[in-house]
């Protein structure tokens, strides 16, 4: 059973480069796609594209460069990998020079080219929008243009007088996701639900965390999600403290709980999902108690998620929860508010609340503007995880909740009038 999950329209990629280059009118903008990585001797890691380079192209292939130049009468230049007959018997197809003007590019050619015809592409051009530092081949092209340029000015009094990131402001363009994105997501969440049923289906006393994180993956190839947004986090007992604890090969004992914090991804966009609950069926009191709190924590935070809320408010309101669980629990001693104002909570609890959501799992896009946090929108997706360990750092701990570690995490919409959340129907264990 593979459930079809509707793409992205190519129209909502040509309505980003519109929107990108009228937010950029001057001058060029260059955007490069990942690379392959050597994984060991002559075998790659999996190839996933860059995300800002996909948001923008829609094109999944290895070393592609686009060119964005508003006014040109071709203003969109992609320069791909070109057809090999080998490449075809060996790895399988690529799209090539004539493949790619199927996909709304004005002009393509063959990465062989690259050096030859990127000054001609960017002739006259002062400004250029590039992230220095991010690819180091086109780094290296843009400082002998830059170089050149400045001898040549002195003819014609042309010269590149400005690099600006273009990153930042397309993190800003991606914070806010349409429909079809959210639709997206909507899907990667609804996978990762069965996943999670699977995964509480397998886990129990004795199995061992990879046997868990199979059957959670299995139910993600199995439903039509072709990767991971990210590595499963599949922890048990006190690896649960570990916060991106990946190993995942302990064996799971009786009163333990499991921890899993996972995603699948449905084109190109990840859900980012925790649950956490005890192998056997059943908690401890201790368990239980840190556990009423944790769930209290989201819900408040949860329910806080509106337009015009900021992320530090959310914060503040599972970490008043938290503060106040700790004392009564008896890990801190303090009054809540000095807790909250000198940071004592924060061996327990040394994690932000909330992320943004989509192409990545820690999505693009500023939290503070002009020093203040930046106030929710609606067509914001971000995540609402609180959590308390009791790991190594939390040296005071009472011995009896020593290894436990809980966080409960879903997918929250920020819509026109308040919040959704997408993942709810991921069950929980309730508090009681
Ligand atoms: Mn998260």
């Amino acid at each position: 059973m593979t459930i079809n999950y509707p793409q992205l329209s190519p129209d909502q990629f040509a309505a980003r480069r519109k929107r990108l280059m009228e937010s950029m009118p001057n001058g060029a903008t260059i955007l490069t796609a990942g690379h392959s990585v050597v994984r060991n001797h002559d075998v790659d890691y999996e190839f996933r594209q860059k995300s800002t380079f996909w948001y923008i192209t829609g094109f999944e292939e290895p070393d592609a460069v686009a060119i964005l130049r508003p006014g040109a009468s071709e203003p969109y230049v992609l320069f791909v990998n070109p057809f090999d007959p080998a490449y075809e018997v060996w790895v399988g197809t690529r799209a090539g020079v004539d493949g790619v003007t199927e996909i709304g590019v004005d002009k393509a050619f063959s990465l062989e080219e690259l050096d030859e015809k990127l000054p001609e592409l960017l002739e006259g051009i002062e400004t250029l929008h590039y992230s220095l530092g991010s690819d180091t081949k086109m780094d290296e092209l843009i400082m002998k243009l830059t170089t050149n340029r400045r001898l040549t000015g002195q003819r014609d009094g042309k010269y590149i007088k400005e690099i600006i990131d273009p990153e930042p402001p397309i993190g800003q363009m991606r914070l806010i996701k349409t429909s079809q994105e959210i639709k997206a997501i909507e899907s990667a969440i609804e996978v990762t639900a069965k996943g999670f049923e699977a995964a509480v289906q397998t886990a129990a006393p004795g199995v061992y965390e990879y046997e868990v994180q199979s059957a959670l993956e299995n139910e993600f190839r199995r439903l039509g999600s072709i990767r991971n947004g990210y590595p499963s986090i599949v922890a048990s007992g006190e690896k649960a403290c570990i916060l991106h604890y990946v190993t995942n090969r302990r064996q799971m004992l009786d009163g333990d709980l499991i921890l899993i914090d996972a995603g699948a991804e449905v084109h190109s966009y990840t859900a980012d999902i925790t649950r956490t609950w005890p192998v056997n069926g059943r908690f401890t009191p201790e368990q239980q108690a840190v556990y009423s709190i944790v769930l209290e924590a989201q819900e408040h935070a949860i329910a806080e998620v509106a337009p015009g809320v900021t992320i530090r408010d959310i914060h503040n309101k599972a970490l008043r929860v938290i503060a106040n669980g700790l004392v009564e629990l008896g890990g801190l001693h303090e009054s809540v508010d000095s807790i909250i104002e000198e940071g004592k909570y924060m061996p327990f609890y040394m994690h932000g609340t909330s992320h943004w959501l989509g192409l990545d799992v820690h999505d693009t896009g500023a939290y503070k503007q002009d020093d203040e946090p930046s106030p929710l929108q609606e067509g914001m997706v971000l995540t609402v995880e609180p959590g308390i360990y009791f790991g190594h750092q939390a040296t005071d701990t009472p011995a009896h909740f020593r290894g436990i570690g809980i966080r409960i995490e879903d997918n929250v919409l920020v819509t026109s009038s308040g919040a959704l959340n997408l993942s709810d129907s991921i069950p929980k264990y309730s508090a009681s």
